[in-house]
């Protein structure tokens, strides 16, 4: 599992969190170490999202690739990553295999966008190998990159109304006020088209 670009995304997502959301990054480590020894082992990690109702998690080939220097516990450096892939909803796994979705993949973009559906992700090996014949048949695969920039079409499309509760319903999400600024460029249509200070688009 290649968990380099997930690793520097939560960093760098850390790094913008408040002082206060810190302190719930703690609180996670030491809700999850149970025997209260700096260290998450595997019990730990498995006990704690089973009581989470986060069995996408529980795979130990993901507990592996989170144990950046393989001494078979989790510090909590290397436990930062699992609060993030929780907390931005990454939890997902393919579809046709099972594996955790730690890298780009696919996804229909009908169930992505039809509120009744689930997220069906499907990874690029799987996706290559055209391995998602159970799915409907008329479903059109998207990478998430791509997804991203569609999205932002949808939500220019729809009314001024519903977009800014679109842009609502984003901020409770991510319950980061760093990062608010920067969606209502993404949402507004980037720099000039209104007042807001739009430096990173
Ligand atoms: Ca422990
Ligand atoms: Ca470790
Ligand atoms: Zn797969
Ligand atoms: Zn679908």
């Amino acid at each position: 599992m290649d968990m380099k670009e997930i690793r520097r995304t939560a960093k760098a997502y850390y790094e913008n969190l408040s002082d206060e959301k810190k302190g719930d990054v703690d609180r996670f480590f030491k809700k999850m170490d149970r025997n209260g020894d700096g260290q998450i082992n595997l019990a730990e990690f498995v006990g704690y999202l089973w009581n989470d109702n986060n069995t996408v998690l529980t795979d130990p080939s993901l507990f592996k690739a989170l144990d950046t220097d393989g001494n078979g516990n989790l510090d909590r450096k290397e436990a930062i990553v699992l609060y993030y892939i929780k907390k931005s909803g990454r939890a997902l796994s393919c579809k046709s295999c099972d594996k955790f979705l730690a890298g780009a993949y696919f996804s229909c973009s009908q169930c992505f966008f039809k509120d009744s559906s689930s997220i069906y992700g499907i990874c690029c090996d799987c996706y290559g190998k055209k391995k998602f014949t159970d799915h409907h048949s008329d479903a059109i695969f998207l990478d998430n990159y791509t997804l991203l920039l569609q999205s932002r079409s949808v939500v220019h499309a729809a009314p001024k109304k519903k977009r800014e509760m679109a842009l609502q319903i984003l901020k409770q999400g991510l319950q980061l006020a760093s990062f608010t600024g920067a969606l209502e460029c993404f949402f507004n249509g980037g720099a000039g088209d209104d007042d807001s200070n739009c430096s990173i688009m």
